[in-house]
C-alpha cells in the first residue's frame, strides 16, 4: 500500500486508476488506502458542472482543460456515467473529444459508472476526489447529467458547482424546478449563439434575484459558445472568484470539516454493518430468529441484548 500511495502522489495514472478501482469495487484494501487518503490535507478546487444531457458540459471541460493547462495547472475529470439509458452514445463522444488530452500527464480523465446505487457513486466519487487531491491535481471536475436527486447528491462534493442551460429549451422554469437554482454558484448559458439566449439570460436574472435576495454570493450568469472557445475564460474567472469567496468567507473550510464528520460517521456504520453481518453467520441467529417469530423472544430485548455484546466484542 505505501508503494502504491507513493506512486499516487508521484502522479502515475495507473496507480491511481488502480487505486479508484479499490474505492468502487469497495476492495478488501479499501480502508488501508482510505488510512491513508485522510492523512492527506485537501487543497484542490472541486468543480461541478451539470445539465441537461446535450447542454455542451463536455465541450465546456474541454475547452477549460485547454484553457487550465495553458497555464500549467494540473487538472482531472470524473465523468459520471449517465444513469438515463438515452445518453449511452453521448458518453462515446465525450471519449473521443477529450481523447486528445489523454496524453498529457496533466490531465486525468476517468468515468465512473452508476453501478450499484448512485448513493453508494456519491460516497465513490468523494473518496475519488481525495485520491485525485493526492495526486496532485489543482482542480478535479465533475461532470454529470442533472436530473435527479442523487446527481444533486454527487454535485454536493464539489466545491462550485456550475449549472449549464441552453436557451429556447424552457431551461430556466426546468432549472427552478429541479432544484438546481440551490446548488448553482455559477449559470451559464452555453449555445448562446443559438436564438433565445438574451431571454433566457434575464430569466435567469430574475430568479437569481428572488431567490438569493438575501445570499452573500450572487451567482453569476456566463454566456458562452463552447464550440468556438467563447465565454471560457469569463467562466474560469468566475471559478477563481468563487473559489476565493468560499475561502475567504471560511465557507470552504466549514464545509470540509462537515464532509468529514459525515465520512466519519458512515465509517462508523460500515464498520458496525460489518458486524451485524458476522453475527448473522452465527447458527444461533437462525434459532434465535425463530423464537422471535413465535413470539418466545422480544425483539427489542434480543436487539438490546445483541447490541450490547456486539459493543463489547469491538472493545476486546
Ligand atoms: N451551437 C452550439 N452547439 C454546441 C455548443 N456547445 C456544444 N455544442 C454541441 O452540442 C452537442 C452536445 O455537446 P456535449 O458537450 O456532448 O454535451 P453534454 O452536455 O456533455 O452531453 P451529455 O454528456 O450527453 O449530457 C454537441 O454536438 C456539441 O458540438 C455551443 O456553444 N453552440
Ligand atoms: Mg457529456
Amino acid at each position: 500500500m505505501e508503494r502504491l500511495i507513493q506512486k499516487i502522489i508521484q502522479g502515475d495514472k495507473r496507480s491511481v486508476a488502480k487505486a479508484i478501482t479499490i474505492i468502487e469495487n469497495d476492495l478488501q484494501e479499501k480502508y488501508d488506502l482510505l488510512q491513508h487518503l485522510y492523512l492527506h490535507k485537501r487543497r484542490a478546487h472541486v468543480i461541478g458542472i451539470t445539465g441537461a444531457p446535450g447542454a455542451g458540459k463536455s465541450t465546456l471541460v474541454d475547452r477549460l482543460i485547454q484553457e487550465i493547462r495553458g497555464e500549467g495547472l494540473k487538472i482531472a475529470i470524473i465523468a459520471i456515467d449517465p444513469s438515463s439509458p438515452f445518453s449511452g452514445g453521448a458518453l462515446l463522444g465525450d471519449r473521443v473529444r477529450m481523447q486528445k488530452h489523454a496524453t498529457d500527464s496533466g490531465v486525468f480523465i476517468r468515468s465512473m459508472g452508476s453501478r450499484g446505487t448512485l448513493g453508494g457513486l456519491a460516497k465513490a466519487t468523494k473518496e475519488t476526489v481525495r485520491i485525485l487531491d493526492m495526486m496532485g491535481n489543482d482542480l478535479i471536475v465533475i461532470e454529470t447529467v442533472g436530473v435527479g436527486q442523487s446527481e444533486l447528491e454527487i454535485m454536493n462534493v464539489a466545491d462550485s458547482t456550475v449549472v449549464v442551460l441552453n436557451p429556447g429549451a424552457g431551461d430556466s422554469i426546468q432549472a427552478f424546478k429541479a432544484g438546481l437554482m440551490e446548488i448553482a454558484d455559477i449559470f451559464v448559458i452555453n449555445k448562446s449563439d443559438l436564438p433565445g439566449t438574451q431571454k433566457l439570460y434575464h430569466e435567469i436574472e430574475l430568479l437569481i434575484e428572488t431567490t438569493k435576495q438575501k445570499a452573500e454570493w450572487k451567482p453569476p450568469i456566463v454566456k458562452t459558445i463552447s464550440t468556438e472557445h467563447q465565454g471560457i475564460i469569463e467562466l474560469w474567472t468566475s471559478l477563481q472568484n468563487h473559489f476565493s469567496f468560499i475561502k475567504e468567507k471560511g465557507i470552504l473550510d466549514r464545509q470540509r470539516r462537515e464532509d468529514l464528520a459525515k465520512e466519519f460517521e458512515e465509517i462508523l456504520h460500515q464498520f458496525f454493518q460489518h458486524q451485524i453481518e458476522q453475527w448473522k453467520k452465527q447458527d444461533t441467529y437462525h434459532v434465535i430468529m425463530d423464537q422471535i417469530y413465535h413470539q418466545k423472544l422480544n425483539l427489542i430485548d434480543v436487539a438490546k441484548q445483541t447490541y450490547q455484546q456486539l459493543i463489547n466484542e469491538k472493545n476486546e
